[in-house]
């Protein structure tokens, strides 16, 4: 699961990239004091993996991983260069869900930017808008470069192509301020417009970052927060990133004591990271070779030639079949060959669909 960040200058993308990943990239109450991307990969607790590597005795355990990529700030006005511009989006192209930072902390010392006319108070319903219409430009570009490609190539055609009927209609949407996400598509639509890795198709999560949890200020942003992320078909997550930064440097017990004085539920890391996991509606896979376990994510509905891709590149090209035993069975019985007496290990074609908790044997060519 590869994850973006994004938002405007000083909403805290840096102080919540380090939340999250347990790394120290520089935090700066200045604009822009993140030039380059910083990346980070983790690996995703998984309590069923510890109990499979105990089971079948594993040498080795690698287990799922999740990347997370901070970028620069946008400001009003990125796609026509204002600011560091928009081309650190290239960053999240990649990425399987973006989580935008919406800054609703309100604080002196940390001057409010990225807005040509700069609000009062914090607005992120307002700095929402800015990172929507930076997002749908950027959109509207991508779908623009590839129609000009498209039409070319259709010129002197008998037939239009699909997709140049698709990608005409998806424009004027885009360019009214429809993001792609909440637009209705069709299977051959959703496939065509799938290819361009648009920005906001990408699943989403909405992070209000809270300073103070008895904020009234803040408890109304936050609803707008919610209701924006209603309307956009994204979730929405409070989320303490000062605090929780400040946390991170306190010993387990006394953080979870000061989290519940303040209330403000579990680790933020566990949240957003569930929570992005959860929008992706990812399921885990489970291989054993070679006394190694591995564990894998991918989306729900992934069928097993696919999966198997996730393994090793070439694996998919070359699928044929796959043993599969379920991760209860397996411990139930305690072995894999337990499993395979009793019929319990059954063997499944490229189409399977994968089941969280599978544990995987492909065969290939
Ligand atoms: N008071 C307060 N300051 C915060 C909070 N979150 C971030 N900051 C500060 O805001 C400034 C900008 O944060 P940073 O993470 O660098 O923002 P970025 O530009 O979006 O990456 C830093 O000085 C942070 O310490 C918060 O919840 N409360
Ligand atoms: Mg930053």
């Amino acid at each position: 699961m590869d994850i973006g960040l994004v938002g405007l200058p000083n909403a805290g993308k840096t102080t919540l990239f380090n939340v999250l990943t347990g790394c120290e990239a520089e935090v700066g109450c200045y604009p822009f004091t993140t030039v380059e991307s910083n990346v980070a990969t983790l690996p995703v607790p998984d309590p069923r993996l510890d109990k499979l590597s105990e089971l079948v005795s594993a040498v080795e355990v690698r287990p799922a991983h999740v990347k997370v990529v901070d970028i620069a700030g946008l400001v009003e006005g990125a796609h026509a260069g204002e600011g560091l511009g928009n081309r650190f989006l290239a960053h999240i192209r990649e990425m399987d869900a973006v989580i935008y930072v919406l800054r609703l902390f309100a604080d002196d010392e940390v001057a409010p930017a990225g807005r040509k006319e700069l609000p009062d108070a914090p607005d992120p319903e307002g700095d929402l808008a800015v990172l929507n219409t930076e997002l749908l430009l950027a959109d509207i570009a991508t779908v623009e470069k590839r129609l000009d490609k498209v039409r070319r190539k259709a010129k002197g055609q008998k037939d239009e192509p699909e997709e140049l009927n698709v990608l005409e209609e998806l424009l004027p949407g885009l360019a009214e301020g429809a993001l792609t996400r909440c637009l209705p598509l069709g299977d051959t639509a959703r496939g065509i417009i799938g290819e361009l890795f648009l920005l906001t198709a990408k699943p989403a999560l909405y992070v209000a970052n809270r300073g103070a949890p008895d904020d009234v200020g803040e408890t109304r942003g936050a609803k707008a927060v919610a209701a924006a992320a209603d309307r956009d078909g994204a979730v929405p997550l409070d989320v303490y990133c000062g605090l929780e930064a400040e946390l991170a440097d306190l010993p387990d017990d006394e953080a979870a004591a000061f989290r519940e004085e303040l209330g403000i539920g579990p680790p933020a890391r566990e949240r957003v990271l569930g929570t992005a996991a959860g929008l992706l509606d990812l399921v885990t896979f489970y291989t054993v070779e070679n006394d190694i376990i591995s564990a894998f994510r991918v989306p729900g509905g992934t069928p097993a030639k696919t999966a198997a891709g996730k393994i090793h590149s070439d694996l998919a090209e070359k699928f044929i079949k796959t043993e599969v035993v379920s991760y209860d069975d397996l411990t139930e019985l305690g072995s894999i060959q337990a499993a395979r007496d009793r019929g319990l290990v059954r063997t499944e074609g490229p189409a399977y669909v994968v089941q969280d908790a599978d544990i995987m044997k492909v065969k290939h060519g």
